[in-house]
Formats: structure tokens, sequence, C-alpha cells
């Protein structure tokens, strides 16, 4: 295992110890949420610990299913206690790019539904400017083209997102686009521009979404609210 990912394993673990019985928990994508996963798997195994997922991506429904969790649609539960999830790069200010897994939509839909947000992230998330992570956006389809040329013109600097010269679909039939702008000066404008964009689905910047992060360092899990 990676030191990176040791570090993933020790804020996975972490995280699990905020999640009590009864709670409705959003379950985040990627890597680092795959630990926290694996241990929530654990606990409702050994201790018949009872939640209800709200998995953010295919991937996540089937691990959760796959270790015994029960997951629900975010349409089929009242309300979500807490969602925990992974992110890409995280601002002084908590704010986050998100999306470098392909599942921001689907995140942010469960993170604004939720009462309370937690990002769990190996220390080289943290960063003093977002930005040099790309910014991605998920974009329809029909169009995408001319976006891209636009998004050009405004100097976003995009790249369509492919593997094996295909376009990467997203658990929505969406293309997604990373924005390599370097340098975010201005989060809430950035943020503003897109939404108004035609054809952008949503971006993935989350601004003001999380309440505390868990950052793993050499030194342990450091709680940050
Ligand atoms: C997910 O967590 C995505 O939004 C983000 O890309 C990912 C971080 O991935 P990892 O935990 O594998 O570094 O929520």
């Amino acid at each position: 295992m990676t030191h990176q990912d040791e570090l993933k394993k020790l804020v996975g673990e972490e995280a699990v110890k905020f999640i009590k019985d009864g709670m409705v928990v959003g379950l985040g994508t990627g890597s680092t949420v795959r630990f926290m996963v694996d241990a929530l798997g654990k606990r409702v195994k050994d201790e018949g610990l009872s939640i209800v997922g709200v998995p953010t991506s295919e991937r996540t429904k089937k691990q959760a299913n796959d270790l015994g969790i029960e997951t629900k649609g975010v349409d089929e539960v009242d309300h979500i206690d807490l969602t925990i999830d992974g992110a890409d790069q995280i601002d002084p200010n908590f704010q986050g790019i998100k999306g470098g897994g392909g599942a921001h939509l689907w995140e942010k839909i469960v993170a604004i539904n939720s009462e309370k947000n937690m990002w769990i992230v190996d220390e080289s998330k943290m960063a003093d400017q977002l930005g040099s992570f790309p910014l991605p956006l998920e974009v329809i389809p029909y169009g995408s083209k001319q976006l891209f040329k636009r998004l050009e013109i405004g100097g976003y600097h995009p790249k369509f997102r492919m593997k094996n010269n295909h376009y990467v679909m997203t658990d929505s039939n969406n293309y997604i686009i990373d924005l390599h702008m370097s340098k975010i000066n201005n989060s809430q404008k950035v943020a503003a521009s897109l939404d108004h964009m035609t054809g952008v689905v949503e971006h993935g910047l989350f601004l003001d979404i999380v309440n505390t992060v868990i950052v793993g360092r050499e030194t342990g899990p450091e709680i940050l609210h």
C-alpha cells in the first residue's frame, strides 16, 4: 500500500466513527471513500450497525451492496444526516473542487440534500488556492463541441475527458470537460459564470457546502471544522 493510500485508509476509518445507528449516510465516490465504505461494511457486519447509505455513483452503490450495506436513492429518503465524500482540492476557506472521479453531479445532489457534509482527504488535497486541479464540468453531449469552443474563447482552457479514445460518460450519460485554469482567483464568480452556460449540467466547484474536513497526515487524522 502506498503512503498516500495509508493516509486515505486512515481518514476513511476515522470518518466511520462519526456514523451512528439509524443514520442515513450519503456515500461519496473515489478511492478514499472506498476505504471508508470498507470500514463501514465491517461495522455493519461486526456490530450490526443499522444505517441506510445514499450512494453518489453506481460504483459506490455496488461496493456498499456487496458489503451488505442497505442503500436507497436520494429520492427514496426523507433526509440525509451526514454525507462523507472525497475531494480533489480544498482551499483554506473549505471551498473545494470535486469531480476528478466523474461523479460530481450526483455528489452535489446528495451533498446539498444533506444536513452535514464531511470530506475525507489525504494531505495532498489541501491547497492555498483552487485551480491547479482541473475543474470538471458535466455537459450535455448535444452541442458540447459548440460549448467547448465558447469555453476556449472564454479562456477556460477546456479539454474533453477521454479514455481509450472515447468520451468518458457519467452515470447520467453526459460528457465531462475539464477546465485547466491553473489558478481560480474568484471561485464564486467562476461558478456563477459556468452556471449560466447553456449545456453545462454542473461544475465541480463545491462552495460553502462542507462542515468538517478530515485530513490524513503523518501525525494522524486532523479534524478541521
Ligand atoms: C470524489 O472524491 C470526487 O469528487 C473526487 O474526484 C474524489 C477524490 O478521489 P480520491 O479519494 O480517489 O482521491 O468525491
